[in-house]
């Protein structure tokens, strides 16, 4: 049986973390996980194409955990915060992300953190309008003007420490580039 550290120089830091794991674990002390990622710190990644939507329109994240606003269409996009309830838009939730001519191309992105729980609306005035409705709510209305599926260009981040709202984030929102979500 080969011996664990005569194998190849670049796994034998690998071995040693396994045979120190292993060995902790028999003699009963706390297995240190200091080499572990933060929990919950990885970027939460919104994606855009030609469609003007956004296709991730609901994610969740930590307070401090970022979220990235990635262009995959050609065209350029706004990312703007809003109050439902007054109507009032973002001056420090106001991004702006130019378009790609495509795969093998840089995108852009835009990113942002949040301090506090709390709900975070958003849209792009690219392609939606923030319009008042008869009770009072302001809300997202796709504009005229814009071609799409219909739905207004727009989105919510939950900021929250509620780890069965975190578990809710679509798939793609873990993955910066989605090579099948380029067009526009
Ligand atoms: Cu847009």
């Amino acid at each position: 049986m080969q011996s664990c550290l005569s194998v190849h120089p670049a796994l034998r830091h690998i071995c040693r973390a396994a045979l120190l794991t292993a060995l902790c674990a028999a003699a009963g002390f706390a297995i240190p996980e200091a080499q572990a990622a933060p929990a919950g710190r990885a970027p939460v990644y919104v994606h855009m194409n030609g469609a003007n939507m956004f296709l991730e329109n609901v994610v969740v994240v930590r307070p401090g955990q970022p979220v990235v606003f990635v262009d995959e269409d050609t065209g350029a996009h706004t990312i703007i915060g809003y109050n439902p309830a007054t109507g009032a838009t973002s001056k420090t939730f106001d991004g702006v992300v130019q378009g790609t001519p495509g795969p093998g191309h840089a995108v852009h992105t835009y990113t942002i953190t949040f301090r506090h729980p709390g709900l975070k609306y958003y849209y792009c005035s690219v392609h939606a309008e923030l319009l008042k409705e008869p009770g009072g709510r302001t809300v997202p209305k796709k504009r005229p003007t814009v071609h799409g599926f219909g739905d207004p260009m727009a989105g919510l981040i939950i900021v929250t420490d509620d780890p069965h709202l975190l578990a809710d984030n679509p798939k793609t929102a873990r993955s910066k580039i989605l090579p099948s979500y380029f067009g526009g």
